[in-house]
């Protein structure tokens, strides 16, 4: 029948794609004289299409004109993809370098936090890392906090539980947790560093975060002495600041060491001269540090009597933001581009 055929040439249509046709230009015609063409089939069709009863024109009639309208498109299809393909053809340029994808690159803290843990590694001291959700001994009461310490309080610390009676579980406000369950399953000679994320209770700023990374270490031993801190942060300044860098302790407080100190580097900057990074005092405050309290040492079964230990801790932001001018605390988290760039070609 008349029109089954019509609607087979419809199907092949549908069914032909330039893609497949060797050579474009001469298949695009054959195509067109097959259809279009004086001898074509369309015009084969009319002619049978005249001899058709007239109850059945309008439907084949319909059809035919279909068949003639997808014919003249799909010719369009083939001209409009070989003119594209001339043009790209014009436009390759073969000894053009490849666009690899792009690679990303570790993040500033990451690199700073390896710096650190290197520098430590390569006088002995081992990583060790725990939980993040911690319980009151392990942040507070073991490290000799007193019931009363501004830490404990909800206005510093994430508590996740706090209840009458039970025991108060928070995020951890500093990494000295993790010195203390090593401590507490561990016998001295004890060398060991602890880097990790910690959380404060803090409204952002440009110079505070409610999560930061902080490295602290602990050496507990035989005879540890106030001269083996020294001589550790000396060894730590110079490898981090290059090795110029002076030191400098001023007295502190913290409720785990005993004494405690602060530690200024000369500033790296302006070399000490005095410069607006410094706020004209040539020096710059970098971290914590002192005797682990007896007490501290005590509480984590370790005999005070045999044993002592020094212990210091560092802010990896505030390291990191000296060593590469970083201005404001909240640059580390936004994860702009712009600012994760500048750090591509640090490992
Ligand atoms: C144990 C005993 C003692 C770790 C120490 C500091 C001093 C200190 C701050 C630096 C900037 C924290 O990130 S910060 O806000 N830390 O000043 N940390 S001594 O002392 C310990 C740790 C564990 C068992």
């Amino acid at each position: 029948m008349l029109k089954d055929q019509i609607k087979e040439h419809l199907n092949d249509i549908h069914n032909t794609h330039v893609e497949n046709f060797k050579d474009r230009m001469a298949e695009i015609e054959m195509f067109r004289v097959r259809y279009l063409g004086k001898k074509g089939l369309l015009n084969d069709l009319f002619d049978q299409f005249k001899s058709l009863p007239n109850e059945e024109k309008r439907e084949v009639g319909q059809l035919l004109n279909q068949l003639k309208e997808a014919a003249r498109e799909k010719i369009e299809e083939f001209r409009s993809a070989m003119e594209l393909a001339e043009e790209s053809r014009d436009t390759l340029d073969c000894s053009m370098p490849v666009d690899f994808s792009p690679v990303g690159s570790r993040h500033v803290l990451s690199v700073v936090m390896n710096e650190i843990t290197d520098i430590f590694s390569r006088i002995g001291f081992t990583v060790a890392e725990s939980v993040e959700i911690e319980d009151d001994w392990h942040l507070f009461s073991a490290l000799n906090f007193p019931p009363d310490h501004p830490a404990r309080d909800m206005q510093d610390t994430f508590f996740v539980e706090k209840e009458e009676g039970k025991t108060d579980v928070a995020l951890r406000t500093h990494t000295s947790s993790v010195q203390v369950r090593v401590m507490e399953n561990n016998k001295p000679p004890i060398r060991i560093i602890a880097p990790g994320r910690v959380f404060r209770n803090e409204a952002i700023s440009a110079r505070a975060h409610c999560i930061f990374h902080q490295v602290e270490a602990l050496y507990v031993d035989k005879k540890v002495t106030f001269a083996d801190l020294k001589q550790t942060l000396l060894y730590f300044a110079k490898e981090m600041f290059g090795e110029q860098t002076q030191i400098r302790l001023r007295p502190s407080y913290f409720p785990f060491t005993e004494p405690s100190a602060e530690m200024d580097i000369s500033c790296n900057i302006c070399g000490g001269k005095g410069c607006n990074i410094c706020k004209g005092t040539g020096w710059l405050e970098i971290l914590g540090c002192g005797m682990v309290d007896p007490n501290v040492l005590a509480s984590c079964g370790i005999d005070p009597n045999q044993y002592s230990g020094f212990a210091l801790g560092m802010g990896v932001e505030r390291m990191a933001m000296l060593k590469y001018q970083i201005r404001d605390l909240r640059l580390y988290f936004e994860n702009d581009l712009r600012f994760l760039r500048q750090f591509d070609a640090i490992v």
